[in-house]
């Protein structure tokens, strides 16, 4: 069938707004009509050059919500008029992460899915007579994708898709970190008040954090961080040499969990040694330049403090995310205020250049 799509056909270059093929779903998979679809990083680092799991053309977009339209054979679990939303990180249920309990990731079709492909091997779009390629397993820049059922999570048809579409990446995987780390009383630092550090301090508020720190090098950042539940801001900028001692002093000697979301492995350090000796917990979301190494002397883990990552909040798309719609739908969750901007697929440029120039949280593509 015929779906209007952006197209990004290299790095650098414009999208181009276009009508594109869609093929229908085989075996396992799931046509969807994406209603609308957030603008994330991770789609900047593909229109930049730097995501290696980028095949060009392609068609991007990883945070989207939509309409089940067509069931391929064998798909079981999902009907047409379902309400889902597509997971960059499928959930199989029986690969032998699914079924260890103690990860969100499930690495079933990651291989097929970094090449732009669908799990066979072959993709569902062709643009004037040439294939075009999926991205992250979800291409939600277009009004019709095809998406594998196992990277579907079906969701309560009441919840506005314009709004949870950013459950499928920037809220889930702050919110979601910080209820698997934060307790309540908890003193916490966030460094990097982006898309996923205001997330990060609304889930920090929802656990009952006592103290909510966040760190960042533009004073602007504040503001909306303290209406989603920020208690104290330090400005990076103005005296670099003093954060950690900072952020020490207003966690009583040290922080329970220190959160970095900037990718600068200086900063990770620093976000380590904020942490308490005996007990505090540094979570990395921040994704590091290709091939950047962080130095940790091994004392700073020895005498107990705990280093690890988070991805996608620590949720497992298809049995957790309805948790987080439900929170959204009885106003514990926020999610309007997040929105900044709403656009046409016609204005993606528009778009991403916003989020270049640090003018919008998140923007969100209207298809209807
Ligand atoms: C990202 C997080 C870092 C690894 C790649 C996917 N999530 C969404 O943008
Ligand atoms: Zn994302």
């Amino acid at each position: 069938m015929a779906s209007r799509a952006a197209i990004l056909t290299a790095p650098g270059n414009p999208f181009v707004v276009d009508t594109v093929e869609v093929a229908p779903p085989r075996p396992g998979e799931v046509l969807v009509e994406i209603a609308a679809s957030g603008l994330c990083h991770t789609d900047l680092t593909a229109i930049e050059g730097s995501n290696a799991s980028c095949v060009y053309p392609a068609i991007l977009g990883h945070e989207g919500a939509g309409r089940v339209v067509e069931v391929g054979p064998e798909v079981r679990g999902l009907a047409v008029g379902d309400h889902v939303i597509p997971l960059y990180g499928p959930e199989c249920g029986a690969c032998r992460m699914c079924l260890s309990r103690r990860t969100n990731l499930c690495w079933s079709i990651k291989p097929t899915r970094d090449r732009g492909v669908m799990p066979d091997g072959t993709s569902r779009f062709r643009w004037r007579g040439e294939v075009a390629h999926h991205f992250m397993g979800t291409s939600t820049f277009s009004r019709y994708t095809v998406v594998p059922e196992i990277a579907l999570a079906k969701i309560r048809q009441d919840a506005p898709l314009d709004r949870v579409c950013l459950l499928g990446c920037g809220v889930t995987t702050g919110v979601g970190a910080a209820l698997d780390d934060v307790r309540e009383g908890d003193t916490v630092v966030i460094f990097g008040l982006g898309g996923i550090g205001v997330n990060i301090v609304q889930g920090a508020r929802i656990a009952g954090a006592g103290r909510i720190i966040g760190v960042d090098l533009h004073a602007s950042k504040e503001l909306l961080a303290r209406r989603f539940g920020l208690t104290d801001f330090i400005d990076a900028s103005r005296e670099p040499g003093r954060v950690t001692e900072q952020v020490r002093a207003l966690g009583g000697g040290g922080v329970d969990v220190a959160f970095e979301c900037t990718g600068h492995t200086g900063v990770m350090r620093q976000a380590l040694d904020v942490c308490q000796v005996g007990w505090g917990t540094c979570v990395l979301l921040g994704v590091e330049p290709a091939g950047a190494e962080m130095a940790v002397p091994p004392v700073a883990v020895r005498y107990g403090r705990t280093l690890k990552g988070s991805y996608f909040g620590g949720v497992k798309g298809r049995s957790g995310l309805g948790r987080f719609v439900d929170l959204y739908m009885d106003g514990k969750l926020e999610l309007d205020p997040l929105i900044t901007h709403r656009l046409d697929l016609a204005d993606i440029d528009e778009g991403f250049r916003r989020m270049q120039d640090g003018s919008a949280l998140r923007s969100v593509i209207h298809f209807e």
